[in-house]
């Protein structure tokens, strides 16, 4: 017998309990335990089967790392008819998760019960599958085709007591999953309840399939897997016979399978768990957090002090008169009034919060006593070392002394103080109590315990953190200055902000870049442009000027109502504005160029390869630990379409032969600097991936 399965007969039950740490994955062992555990419950003259999980949780679906390798037999599928046509009466207690295939052994059994904590759901479609074992048959069939094909489409961890609701559960009842178990299968034994397998149960009836369909496609943009499910779900209402809506629902996952997407989303989960892995942080403890001091109440201190508070965490507001740290209360307010809103926070929570948990100050000496205090003032490297060389006299020794700059030299702001390995950088998304990406900013002297820190607060905000080292933009604005100068000089060139903003949302891209600018504040990229003007510009740089023409109307973008785009009051989207193809004209004709027509696959391709090629710079100079790395900074800040996996899974992918080919042609045609990564020239020389050098750390 099969360790993964536990086998024990208890009276009439055979019990086969879960025991595949950490998340009970419907591995090959486990597949075989069922099996196994099934025909000896019924050589043992048992009268039922009763299968749970130990540890934290219930199946948590198939094991995801077998996914891409020749599948080893019993297939899920199998196990789950094998559940489903037992002579005994099969019941399932459920905990944790029961999740994707997890599910399918659920609905395969004849009766279910679980805590009521407990989260069902169907994740697939957010690996770029469906269910592949039976789910898209069954669950329609118990809960009806809306509900099904909303949790299948969804994604969505839906609740015991709803799938109670819905159908799907027969009770839902505190305790230890065993012990419910074994007292429901009793109580059904006792009242002879019968058998019961979905499968039997007639087909549901149809929606409009089609409109549903066309429905996901529209809103995957571009991932199909949604738009998919609903094929499959259509098939549980309109194929002749259970088998047949089983083998159509197998044969699309099965084409799903070899899908770029699916392998770009589950990248993108494994990245996503893996950036917090490292070298530098094994056996490192972080420094306790009890108290964390927020400098300056901005939009993005108002964020950052938001967050920590939402997390549990009391704050110290820090501001410079009495009036701005009233108006940054009035931000946290709103931020954590739209918490409320959203259920993520009780009325008796936000009062709590406000009374209690935040401090105003407008000395520094009250964050003497702050654990952790970030800065988040204006970006300017002398008023950066002036909080800095003022949080160096008053805060405590072991504080965390964090800046959330976006593109200043930490090593440099942290050699203000008298404590550079104290000296961190905390670099927030805006808004900060929303974005999941925090880059963790390691300066040459930063300790590996401050680093663990900064990890720890992460996690404790919710956030995906990964580490960055110091460099103009780190690594995710310094891409993004990369691919948007790409963007600029396509625009000089000849192609329209409007047009490249078209290529990249078809692209998968929730908004385009100049769409971005205008969301963001063009003052941000003006700001930026003065300094690096002030610092002297590369003489090869095509410094445009359409953008700062622009800004000098007072035109910032939405929060202004005009940009790129114009936008009614109170609108998200806006139209093209008239004015600005005409700056781009004197722009072009101010330095001779003549306008030549772009493909929206060139717009495409410049804008990927420009991408790829500043990240492969990245990672070849440690700014990046690894490409997976990259990937997540994208994927979480940048709206980088989640189903590719990030712009380096993205580029092995495509090919990185090709991409190189492209970069070394425009190298010598273009006035955009197209240096190729010399990482990439050595990948596509060893004829290696990005992926190789994620497996080598
Ligand atoms: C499927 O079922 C297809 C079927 O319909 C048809 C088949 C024919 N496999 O997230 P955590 C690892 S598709 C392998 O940090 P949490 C994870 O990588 C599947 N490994 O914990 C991590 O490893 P490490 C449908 C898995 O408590 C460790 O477990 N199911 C799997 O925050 C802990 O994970 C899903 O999509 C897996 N399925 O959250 C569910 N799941 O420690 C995916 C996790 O080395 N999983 N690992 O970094 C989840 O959503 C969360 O892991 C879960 C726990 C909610 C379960």
């Amino acid at each position: 017998m099969s360790q993964a399965i536990e086998y024990e007969k208890i009276g009439d039950v055979a019990v086969l309990a879960a025991n595949n740490p950490p998340v009970n994955a419907l591995g090959l062992e486990i597949r075989k335990g069922i099996i196994n555990g099934l025909e000896s419950a019924e050589v043992d003259g048992a009268k039922a089967v009763l299968i749970y999980g130990k540890g934290r949780t219930y199946f948590s679906g198939a094991d995801i790392r077998e996914f891409g390798k020749p599948p080893v037999r019993p297939f899920l599928p199998d196990v789950c008819d094998r559940i489903e046509s037992s002579p005994l009466l099969v019941v399932s207690a459920l905990h944790g998760a029961a999740l994707g295939g997890g599910l399918e052994v659920a609905l395969s059994s004849h009766y279910r019960i679980a805590i009521p904590t407990t989260r069902i759901g169907f994740p697939e479609v957010n690996l770029g599958l469906i269910p592949g074992a039976g789910g898209s048959q069954r669950l329609p069939r118990i809960s009806g085709v809306s509900a099904a094909l909303e949790i299948i489409t969804s994604g969505r961890h839906v609740l015991a007591p709803e799938a109670l609701e819905l159908g799907i559960l027969d009770e839902v009842q505190d305790g230890d999953p065993c012990e419910i178990g074994l007292s429901y299968v009793q109580a059904l034994l006792q009242r002879s309840a019968p058998r019961r397998p979905i499968s039997e149960l007639p087909s549901p009836a149809g929606i409009d399939f089609d409109a549903a369909y066309e429905a996901m496609l529209k809103k995957g943009r571009g991932q199909l897997s949604g738009a998919v499910a609903v094929r499959a779900v259509q098939a549980a209402c309109e194929a002749d016979s259970f088998a047949a809506g089983l083998a159509r629902e197998r044969e699309l996952f099965l084409e799903l399978m070899g899908t770029d997407q699916r392998k770009g989303l589950i990248h993108a989960f494994f990245a996503e768990r893996a950036v917090a892995k490292l070298p530098e942080l094994k056996g490192v403890e972080p420094r306790i957090l009890h108290q964390v001091g927020v400098v300056g109440g901005g939009t993005m201190g108002a964020g950052i002090a938001s967050a920590v508070l939402l997390a549990g965490l009391p704050v110290v507001m820090l501001e410079m008169s009495h009036e701005a740290a009233h108006a940054a209360k009035n931000r946290i307010a709103s931020n954590l009034n739209g918490a409320v809103k959203r259920g993520k926070l009780s009325q008796s929570d936000f009062d709590e919060i406000l009374q209690d948990r935040l401090v105003l100050a407008i000395d520094y000496g009250a964050l003497s006593n702050v654990d952790l205090v970030v800065e988040a003032v204006f970006e300017d490297m002398e008023v950066k070392k002036q909080v800095f060389s003022s949080l160096d006299a008053v805060c405590k020794p072991g504080a965390v002394l964090a800046t959330n700059t976006s593109y200043l030299d930490i090593n440099e702001i942290g050699a203000t103080t008298s404590r550079p390995q104290d000296v961190i950088g905390l670099h927030f998304f805006s808004p900060a109590h929303v974005m999941k990406l925090l880059e963790v900013v390691v300066a040459d002297e930063t300790s590996s315990e401050v680093m663990a820190t900064g990890f720890a607060l992460g996690r404790r905000l919710g956030k995906v953190s990964v580490r960055a080292g110091v460099c103009d933009g780190f690594i995710g604005n310094r891409i993004l200055n990369t691919y948007r100068a790409c963007a600029d000089h396509m625009v000089l060139d000849g192609a329209t902000p409007y047009q490249i903003d078209k290529a990249l949302t078809d692209f998968g891209f929730a908004m385009g870049p100049f769409a971005v600018s205008d969301l963001s504040g063009l003052d941000i990229g003006w700001a930026m442009r003065k300094r690096k003007r002030a610092e002297g510009l590369n003489p090869q740089a095509r410094d445009s000027s359409y953008a700062d023409k622009l800004c000098e109307a007072g035109h910032f973008g939405q929060k202004t109502g005009r940009g790129y785009y114009v936008y009614e009051p109170g609108k998200r989207t806006g139209t093209p504005n008239p004015d600005v193809m005409s700056l781009v004209e004197a722009d072009r004709d101010a330095r001779g160029i003549v306008a030549r027509s772009f493909s929206d696959e060139e717009i495409l391709r410049r804008y990927m390869a420009s991408m790829v090629n500043e990240a492969a710079k990245v990672v070849g100079e440690g700014i990046a630990s690894r490409p997976l790395d990259v990937d997540v900074t994208l994927l979480f800040g940048y709206g980088f379409p989640r189903f590719f996996g990030g712009p380096l899974k993205w580029a092995d992918l495509q090919g990185l032969p090709g991409i190189l080919e492209d970069i070394r042609k425009w190298s010598n045609e273009d006035s955009f600097s197209w240096q190729p990564a010399p990482l990439l020239e050595q990948l596509v020389s060893e004829g290696k991936t990005f992926e190789d050098l994620n497996a080598h750390n």
